[in-house]
């Protein structure tokens, strides 16, 4: 299992955290998602047989929080 703990600048209070929440967990081989609206941080735990660091930055990417 990996584990990353990221800057998200674009979070600004829970309704961002929990569509980030959201749809990185459903993206498959993502294991928990901690989003914090304060400290505009994130850790994700994956796992790397199913998934990597960049399907995950990818997803935040595409759904409009991209990782700082
Ligand atoms: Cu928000």
């Amino acid at each position: 299992m990996s584990s990353k703990t990221v800057n998200i600048p674009n979070i600004s209070c829970q309704h961002c955290t929990n569509t980030i929440e959201r749809e990185l967990s459903e993206l498959k081989g993502v294991i928990k998602v901690k989003a914090e609206a304060d400290t505009k941080m994130v850790t994700i735990e994956w796992d790397e047989s199913a998934t990597d660091w960049k399907q995950i930055a990818d997803l935040l990417d595409d759904i409009g929080f991209p990782v700082n």
